[in-house]
């Protein structure tokens, strides 16, 4: 016998939005709302998830839970997180074809956690032996590590990712994880020595300086955080709910576990309090030449980085220009005014943080290293779309290679009309006619060594050049772009320089003359430093297409954003989409216009509408008939025969087309949503009813 209950009543929301009456923006966010209200915060649309950010712990990740969604229907359990792990790992198995997940949403919006959170259920579900746990071990502890160094305080987020990350986990055909490999995009290292009103920089700073040991503080100069200029510039440093005492502890446990033995783990220590040691050294100007306002400060980041205080001195406030740029070449003995001293320190500290970042992302890759061919599930996660007060080149960046993400989503995603993406990429990555980031290229191969008034020439050229694009717009001391998740003004400062991204040669010089072999090693390469540091694996092919330019910025985000692309269409992709429901990081704070744009540009109308016009509705029996055996008072509340004659007992109550479904071994399937939609009016109706019953009753009682 079977016994009906009302799912929910005619209010409830439903947990896959192809089964929304009316595919509406406003209808799908009001779906999302109801759902997040109780808690509810995973929604399908079929085999998409949406994941809205409860901002608060959740208590469905437990033990319980990985237990419940090993193997199981995706219609029998709730939409969640772990089903799209699940399904991912197990088709991998069966199909022995590589999976990956895309997770996009704006900044904050949950794409790290996301990650997490799949790469937690796969790491236990699968099996293995002891040296398989250790491979997990070092998956799950990358993450703690890398977001010491490359995650910060943002005013959109208060663990911001500031590098993009692809991690492939590598499986033998059994399942077991005995790899993995780690690919990293653009760290926003200028961070290091800028800060925006209210953020931080990046966390190991504060860690270190919470958490140091006795000999740390004794070895490393280490002190409170307002010590430090770079820290002290935006006066801001804790953050809710963050504990940096804790997380150090965190973090060093990390290294352990990549295998980075203790006195590496020091020197890594020390290059961090060397940077925030150079940012106390200042400089004034004497007839146009700097000079270091008390040269004591030198003293202590000349011992960290192991090289003497005078040549570090020196080669703040002078430089010998030996730049081979394009065709020309260039060898001018200079001393430095007082800005671009303080350009100089701040290259230096943030290309000496790159370098740190790029090493330590490399001891993960050791760690996890394997040369078994192998079947791979890969993750995505890369920094949203972002806009702040003042977005400058990295802004510009980020944003141009979420895009690109989004583009690679064109696999499945329809093109959509109104946020035309292909449109502003080609602005920003067209080559012929040029677009903005060849026109920055060309000027960064022609401007002077001292880099003067190359901005201003960017940005003439770009307005000759791009002017007229509908999606480009010039302002004072910029331009602006609407991408399609927004209008965004970039500043025109120093968009050259950093694009160009040269750490100057004399510098190089000083750090391969330390007397640490550590800080040797990091700089034991000719390869200029790149915005991201390392240079990509597309080097070589980027340095070709430009003609042997030196590679820039622009050109390596470029390659990669195009290699990761190829890697993608390579997998079988499932996708994460991540929304943030407020700016005050408040649970059951709802922002209805915020997650409506949200709605709007990730597409997810025009989702739900290709899912539904593609595929028939198809529903086991079971779940068909606990949601419509309220239809029939033969099927209602009880009923004694078999499901599929419930089926039609139901069908034919509300006179469908017999044309119209079928009934399959175990399923039904309808043919077209039309006729869904009538079911589902029906029920509606019926539920209407039934609440105007009870009310009824109500009254008579009371
Ligand atoms: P993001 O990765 O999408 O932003 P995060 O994953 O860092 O965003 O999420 C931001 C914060 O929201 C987290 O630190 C948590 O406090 C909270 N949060 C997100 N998802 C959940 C969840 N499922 N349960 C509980 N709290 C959550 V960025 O890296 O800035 O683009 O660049
Ligand atoms: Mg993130």
């Amino acid at each position: 016998m079977y016994h009906w209950q009302i799912e929910g009543s005619k209010k409830t929301s439903v947990d896959d939005m192809v089964l929304l009456t009316k595919i509406t923006e406003d209808a799908i966010t009001d779906n999302l709302k109801r759902r997040l209200m109780e808690d509810k915060i995973y929604t399908y649309i079929g085999p998409v998830l949406v994941a809205v950010n409860p901002f608060k712990q959740l208590p469905y990740f437990g033990e319980k839970e990985l237990e419940m969604y090993q193997g199981a229907a995706t219609y029998e359990v709730p939409p969640h997180i772990y089903a799209v792990a699940d399904t991912m790992y197990r088709n991998m198995l069966i199909d022995s074809d590589n999976q990956c997940v895309i997770i996009s949403g704006e900044s904050g919006a949950g794409k790290t956690v996301s990650a997490k959170f799949i790469m937690n259920y796969i790491t236990k579900v699968s099996q293995g032996s002891y040296k398989v746990q250790h491979i997990k071990d070092i998956i799950l502890e990358s993450n703690p590590l890398l977001e010491a160094f490359g995650n910060a305080k943002t005013t959109r987020n208060n663990n911001s990712s500031r590098f993009g990350k692809y991690i492939e986990i590598q499986f033998s055909r059994g399942g077991e994880p005995l790899g993995g490999k780690i690919s990293n995009f653009l760290l926003e290292k200028s961070r290091v020595h800028s800060l925006n009103e209210g953020e931080r920089s990046f966390h190991i700073f504060y860690q270190l300086c919470a958490g140091a040991t006795k000999t740390m503080v004794e070895q490393l100069g280490i002190t409170t955080p307002d010590y430090f200029q770079y820290l002290a510039q935006s006066g801001v440093y804790k953050v809710d709910n963050m504990n940096d005492a804790h997380d150090f502890q965190e973090t060093l446990n990390a290294m352990s576990v990549m295998g980075i033995e203790e006195d590496t783990q020091m020197d890594i220590l020390r290059i961090v309090a060397a940077i925030l040691h150079m940012g106390n050294i200042t400089f004034a100007e004497k007839g146009n030449a700097a000079y270091i306002v008390s040269p004591d400060y030198l003293q202590y980041p000349a011992y960290l980085l192991g090289v003497s205080a005078e040549s570090l001195g020196q080669k703040l406030v002078s430089r010998v220009f030996d730049s081979k740029w394009g065709s020309q070449s260039e060898r001018v003995d200079v001393t430095l005014n007082m800005e671009q001293a303080q350009f100089t320190r701040d290259a230096w500290t943030k290309g000496l943080y790159a370098r740190l970042f790029d090493y330590i992302v490399d001891m993960i890759n050791q760690a996890m290293m394997t040369d078994a061919n192998l079947i791979n599930l890969g993750i995505l996660d890369i920094y949203g779309f972002e806009i702040f007060g003042k977005n400058g080149f990295e802004q510009f960046c980020i944003n141009y290679s979420e895009q690109e993400e989004y583009n690679a989503e064109g696999i499945q995603w329809k093109p959509i009309k109104y946020f035309d993406n292909k449109i502003v990429c080609e602005l920003i990555e067209s080559k012929r006619p040029p677009g903005i980031m060849s026109i920055l290229d060309d000027t960064c191969a022609t401007m002077s060594a001292k880099s003067e008034g190359a901005d201003e020439d960017f940005h003439r050229k770009m307005e000759s050049l791009v002017g007229t694009h509908p999606h480009y717009q010039k302002f004072n001391q910029g331009f602006m772009i609407k991408h399609y998740a927004g209008n965004v003004s970039y500043h025109i400062d120093s968009f050259c320089e950093k694009n160009r991204d040269v750490l100057f040669s004399d510098i190089i010089e000083v750090m391969q003359s330390s007397t640490n072999p550590f800080i040797c090693s990091l700089f034991n390469d000719s390869a200029q430093t790149g915005a991201m540091g390392r240079p990509p694996v597309g080097n070589t092919k980027a340095r070709h297409e430009a003609k042997g330019r030196p590679t820039t910025a622009g050109m390596k985000i470029r390659t990669q954003a195009n290699e990761l692309v190829t890697t993608l269409t390579k997998c079988v992709p499932h996708y994460i989409r991540c929304i943030k429901p407020n700016e005050t990081k408040k649970p059951h704070d709802w922002d209805s216009q915020m997650v409506k744009h949200q709605v709007e540009y990730l597409g997810l109308k025009e989702n739900i509408k290709v899912k539904r016009a593609g595929f028939a509705y198809r529903r086991p029996f079971h779940k068909f008939l606990q949601r419509y055996a309220i239809l029939s008072s033969q099927t209602w509340p009880n009923w004694h025969g078999s499901p599929q004659e419930a089926i039609n007992v139901i069908m034919a109550t509300i006179n469908m087309d017999t044309e119209q479904y079928q009934i399959g071994r175990t399923k039904v399937f309808i043919k077209d949503p039309e006729s869904l939609y009538m079911i589902e009016e029906c029920r509606e109706r019926k539920l209407d009813h039934y609440i105007r019953v009870i009310q009824k009753a109500f009254r008579k009682f009371f």
